[in-house]
């Protein structure tokens, strides 16, 4: 018996070795089971492990959301035996090793070293009955703190003996603190100590639950995750890195960097279920003018429809929606219509043919179009698992098959969990049946935690071919609420229906910050709070924290009262036009630091720990974080605070952007705060830009000049880097683009060319930029200046090319800050500004 076993388990080798040639992984285990043990190197210390039923060709659905699938090393790989193989890179390596194979406790032992220490042990069974129901259990002996596994409405770090779900939901009134699972899942978990960080990505989109164990009983002490998928494959990566960012750069190269989002979805977005009718969006549009606030998107909700039927309009209350978005548009706004992936089963209603005769809805198990009942009524759902139905998905946006559509009009996809209103648990059938376009069926089981990202990779190919035949074409701009790993790729997402209420406006910092760690960085939650209707205090407070969510929408259900901004009275129109006017000054920080996500793989907000990583008291901090790289910000998320706590890291020197008044590091701050105060703080070692002129749309910004805010380290020194592009296009890929670095020293203000970060495709294009810098403010200079001059060959636009000319510099003392006036030095340019003491 014993020896037809290793017959077989031989026979099975040699099949292997044979199939080798035909799969594009390293080396493979084959066990007695029959499953294939895949152990690769995927990119520089990302290593990867995949169990699979059978060797041959499984059909692996979640293969569309691994950015770079060349990316595996197989040199670096080496299976002495049947049961034990060694990946090595520069920095870590894997050894895998097979136990009591012919048992049914057979399991995998697989060891992720980084930097010579055992930083991951997992335990993968692989008994025959885990087969189809993979899980595996993970332990981190170097790390103090487990992260990630969004979406959840908890706390940032993870919690001990609770079952996170990882299955996406339409959740009515989803509760805080539950780790049931909501909209959307990435099944990334990081693990941080002062020393190292590790990540594990269980790239599996099955419903997923996983505990984190009980360190001192279950794991010796040590932070471990048990995580079990309801089918699928095993299918892991392992990355490890001194910290977090470049953890978080490691998982980019996984599933992708953000994209780089068009500069008007950086602004403020007002969005309501529902703005009724032409008329009331050109009030609404009008009120923002009225009130000299700016903003850059309208927002129309399901009932600006005929019927609930998606890229069709109700012509009664919006006769011509062309008009509208061109008046709009004229002052260089947007708009954003909703498009639901049901879609109602009407003869006539040409989604619906067309879907019906192409065959491309998700179907039952008897091959007759699932269905199922949703807004429109009854209702099917396209298979966007069918890379065919999401081509023809695509061309409903053209605009000459989208009347009403413009350029000027982009979207919002939501309930594409997907929401079933008539099923269990709200959501698709398991058993419901999705055909790929070469015609293998999957049940929806498979894939569910992946639908909405499907959905957006198809309407994200529906606006690149809506922008195809334009001189340039446009980058998309896509609001989902369901997502997966690689959502960020194509999308924003948010939070879905909050409530407003404060606990929801504090959670929403944790839930943000989660999402950023698990590498998506372009996130937000309905300000305001979406069900039920805020008081003046908690309107203020969720506008002045929203100006810190990457993602800015205020957004609010059907049955609340009406809440534009200039509608809680005076004083807090005055304080929410101060706030979205900040949100606005920081468009050229934030731009960049979206730029550099995109060019890095790093992201946007961070928790404390992310830059600042060996300080452990702040490990679990989730109010306190960075806004960016270089500013740390505090969001009053508490009704009635008289005074504020703000966590100031010891590993750099804080400075009070307003007034710039040097903090205390390393202490916990508790300031007096009124309904003016927002927490803002600049880090020592920065230069951030800024526009400060009060405009009506980012759009009419274009060409302002720039405040630079200075902000000395403990040697005196500062830098900061400025990216500059259309805004709007592709172009910056061919070159059209301005990277500038900042940098001050010795007293000495310099700008330069910023080092590569980013290899555009080609160099065919380039950016020319009239934006010069109107005023530079210096915090922590130790001394007052004696002169200050400006050197550039182009000051002030008059000197010879190529000659430098000198130009003194006016400047004052404006609290603990030096503000230097007009040195009108052009941002393209190389210049210096030159302090003597
Ligand atoms: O489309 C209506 C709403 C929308 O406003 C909200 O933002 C989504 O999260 N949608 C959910 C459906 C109904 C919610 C009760």
């Amino acid at each position: 018996m014993i020896r037809l076993h290793n017959m077989c388990s031989l026979l099975l080798i040699a099949m292997a070795t044979m199939l080798m040639a035909s799969v594009h992984a390293a080396e493979v285990m084959i066990l007695p089971s029959g499953q294939t043990v895949f152990v690769t190197l995927y990119r520089d210390n990302i290593l990867r492990l995949k169990v699979q039923p059978t060797a041959g060709d499984f059909y692996r659905v979640t293969d569309v959301v691994v950015a770079d699938k060349e990316a595996a090393d197989k040199l670096k790989v080496s299976c002495a035996t049947a049961t034990s193989c060694l990946v090595e890179a520069a920095k870590a390596s894997m050894t895998v090793t097979g136990h009591d194979l012919d048992s049914d406790t057979a399991h995998l032992i697989v060891e992720y070293r980084t930097g010579g220490v055992v930083s991951t042990i997992s335990k993968v069974p692989v008994a025959p009955q885990f087969k189809d129901a993979p899980e595996l259990t993970t332990t981190f002996p170097t790390a103090k703190k487990l992260f990630g596994l969004p979406q959840h409405a908890m706390d940032l770090a993870l919690k001990e003996d609770v079952t996170y779900q990882l299955y996406n939901l339409d959740v009515f009134h989803y509760k805080l603190d539950d780790p049931g699972g909501i909209y959307g899942s990435i099944p990334f978990l990081m693990a941080h100590s002062s020393q190292h960080t590790t990540g594990v990505l269980f790239l599996n989109s099955a419903e997923m639950n996983v505990r984190i164990l009980k360190s001192q009983e279950e794991a010796n002490g040590a932070p471990g995750a048990h995580w079990k998928a309801e089918v699928g494959i095993v299918d892991v990566f392992f990355l490890g890195g001194a910290n977090p960012s470049q953890v978080h750069e490691m998982h980019a190269y996984i599933t992708g960097k953000a994209y780089l989002p068009p500069m008007f979805s950086l602004g403020y977005h007002q969005c309501r279920w529902n703005y009724r009718s032409t008329d009331d969006c050109l009030d609404v549009d009008a009120g923002f003018d009225q009130h000299n606030i700016p903003y850059d998107v309208l927002w129309l909700d399901i009932e600006h429809t005929d019927g609930k039927k998606y890229f069709t309009w109700d012509l009664h209350n919006f006769p011509e929606p062309t008009k509208l978005i061109n008046s709009i548009a004229a002052k260089g706004r947007k708009m954003v219509t909703i498009k639901d992936p049901h879609i109602k089963r009407e003869n006539g209603y040409h989604v619906h043919d067309e879907a019906t005769s192409k065959g491309f809805y998700v179907k039952t198990e008897s091959g007759s179009d699932y269905e199922g009942h949703c807004w429109p009524g009854t209702s099917s759902w396209i298979d966007f698992h069918n890379k065919d139905a999401r081509d023809w998905y695509a061309t409903l946006f053209k605009h000459d098959r989208y009347g009403g559509s413009t350029p000027d009009l982009y979207t919002w996809i939501d309930m594409n969990e997907p929401s079933v209103f008539n099923s269990h648990q709200v959501t698709m059938d398991r058993n419901a049946v999705h055909r790929s376009a070469s015609g293998k069926q999957v049940k929806h089981r498979y894939l569910h935690n992946m639908y909405g990202y499907l959905h957006t990779m198809a309407a994200f190919q529906g606006h690149l071919l809506s922008s195809a035949g334009a001189a340039a074409v446009k980058r998309p701009f896509i609001l989902t609420r369901s997502f997966f790993s690689g959502s960020q790729r194509y999308s924003a997402m948010w939070t879905g229906d909050n409530m407003a209420k404060w606990d929801h406006l504090e959670k929403s910092l944790p839930m943000l910050l989660s999402l950023s760690l698990a590498n998506y960085p372009f996130v937000g939650a309905d300000c305001g709070g979406f069900f039920f209707n805020p008081e003046a205090e908690l309107m203020v407070r969720w506008i002045q924290a929203g100006i810190f969510y990457p993602f800015f929408r205020a957004h609010a259900h059907l049955e609340t009262k009406r809440r534009e901004p200039w509608l809680f009275g005076e004083d807090s129109t005055s304080r929410i036009r101060a706030a979205i006017a900040i949100r606005y000054s920081m468009l050229p920080y934030l731009y960049t630091t979206f730029f550099q996500t995109h060019a890095l793989g790093t992201t946007v907000i961070r928790p404390l720990f992310y830059e600042f990583p060996a300080e452990e008291n702040l490990f679990s901090e989730q109010n306190t974080y960075m806004f960016g790289p270089s500013l740390l910000v505090s969001p009053i998320v508490r009704e009635g605070e008289a005074f504020h706590m703000v966590r100031f890291p010891s590993g750099a020197f804080w400075y009070d952007w307003f007034t710039g008044k040097k903090m205390e590091s390393g202490t916990d701050t508790n300031i007096a705060v009124t309904m003016d105060t927002i927490p803002i703080y600049t880090r020592g070692g920065s230069i951030i830009p800024t526009k400060q002129r009060l405009r009506r749309s980012s759009a009419a910004m274009v060409h302002d000049p720039l405040t630079l805010y200075v902000s000395l380290d403990e040697r005196g020194n500062s830098y900061g880097e400025l990216y500059t592009d259309d805004e709007d296009t592709y172009n910056f890929e061919s070159g059209a683009f301005l990277h500038r670095a900042l940098s001050f020293s010795a007293g000495r203000l310099t700008c330069r060319a910023a080092p590569t970060a980013y290899t555009p495709k080609d160099r065919t294009k380039t950016f020319q930029s009239d934006v010069y810098v109107e005023r530079v403010v210096i915090f922590g200079l130790s001394k007052e200046p004696r002169r200050i001059a400006a050197t550039s060959a182009n000051v002030g636009g008059n000197a010879a090319d190529g000659v430098a000319t000198a130009t003194e510099l006016t400047w004052s003392k404006v609290h603990d800050a030096i503000v230097v006036r007009q040195p009108k030095t052009q941002i393209a340019a190389d210049w210096d500004i030159v302090i003597e003491f």
